[in-house]
């Protein structure tokens, strides 16, 4: 029987301050992920694109030194509803970004559907920051610390209950780029750290075979919130917030084998494609390419 898949797109860019990562979901589209997902025999229901709307004035910071709040806040809340009713569906979430605020909608829709969701982060940077601690007031910075419950109420509070998440269930990958504020927080916190010094030191196989077990024996589902910056910038240069000294598309790649291999992962979602900053459509192709790899493309 063919697994169903849903595909929403999220247009957003209003959680940071560069313009084109709006275009993310059209330049992953035209990369081909549909028929790459149907030539793995998934049944894809591409739901489109949420809604989201422009500010007044860009940049624009609101209460709590938050930027766009408001219109980041409405955005995920309609993401949010989407995704829970494609999980009460039966269906398979990829949502496909964006700006990496909207992962503050996809673990909303998702997270009320597990006792114990763990989270996979591969990124350059944790993601962990409030309104108090952020360098930049950009939403995009602090979508794990809202699924902690920190930080402002009109995004913790997304569908009426807080925290989505438990520290302990999050794994993140590829973290070189961290705050002060961050670094208090994993520590204080407990969440799972594989830095780039873990992975130079350890190798992306053991990395993902100890994150695999660990979440394997504590989780009742697996979210992976992919940020394409995750990837070196030389492999992966549509991205607003490009950090040197990345993890390889080889790396990636096993690392989505490997989660193929092990059917922890329950939802998924790839952001921080900006196609104004990419050379011909790179970016969205190599997030086409391990969007494959994830879903079984080797097992063919
Ligand atoms: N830590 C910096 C900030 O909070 O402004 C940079 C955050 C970039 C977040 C990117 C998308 O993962
Ligand atoms: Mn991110
Ligand atoms: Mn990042
Ligand atoms: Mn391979």
């Amino acid at each position: 029987m063919k697994k169903n898949m849903s595909i929403i797109g999220v247009p957003m860019d209003l959680g940071q301050s560069r313009r084109g990562v709006d275009m993310g979901p059209s330049a992953i589209r035209y990369a081909g992920v549909v028929e790459t997902l149907e030539n793995l025999n998934y049944s894809i229901n591409d739901l489109g694109d949420v809604p989201v709307s422009r500010p007044d004035s860009k940049f624009e910071r609101q209460e709590d030194n938050l930027r766009n709040l408001q219109q980041v806040a409405d955005a995920n809340q309609k993401l949010a509803e989407m995704v829970d009713k494609e999980i009460n569906g039966n269906h398979f979430p990829l949502v496909l970004g964006g700006d990496h605020s909207i992962a503050i909608g996809s673990l909303a829709g998702i997270a009320k559907h597990y006792e114990n969701l763990g989270v996979i982060w591969y990124d350059a940077h944790g993601d962990l920051n409030s309104g108090d601690t952020s360098p930049s007031g950009n939403i995009h910075g602090m979508p794990l610390a809202v699924s902690l419950g920190i930080g402002n109420e009109k995004l913790t509070n997304i569908l009426g209950y807080q925290p989505k998440i438990k520290p302990e269930n999050i794994v993140i990958i590829g973290a070189r780029s961290l705050d002060p504020g961050e670094k208090d927080l994993i520590k204080e916190s407990g969440i799972n750290v594989y830095s780039m010094h873990e992975v130079d030191r350890l190798g992306m196989p053991a990395v993902m075979s100890q994150a695999i077990d660990y979440l394997k024996n504590r989780t009742d589902g697996v979210h992976l919130s992919l940020d394409l910056d995750g990837l070196d910038p030389e492999e992966a240069p549509g991205v607003g917030t490009p950090v040197i000294g990345g993890l390889s598309y080889r790396e990636s790649h096993l690392a989505m084998e490997m989660l193929a291999e092990s059917n922890i992962l329950t939802s998924a979602e790839f952001v921080e494609v900006n196609p104004i900053l990419d050379h011909k459509n790179k970016t969205a192709t190599v997030a086409v390419g391990l969007i494959g790899s994830l879903f079984g493309e080797k097992l063919k």
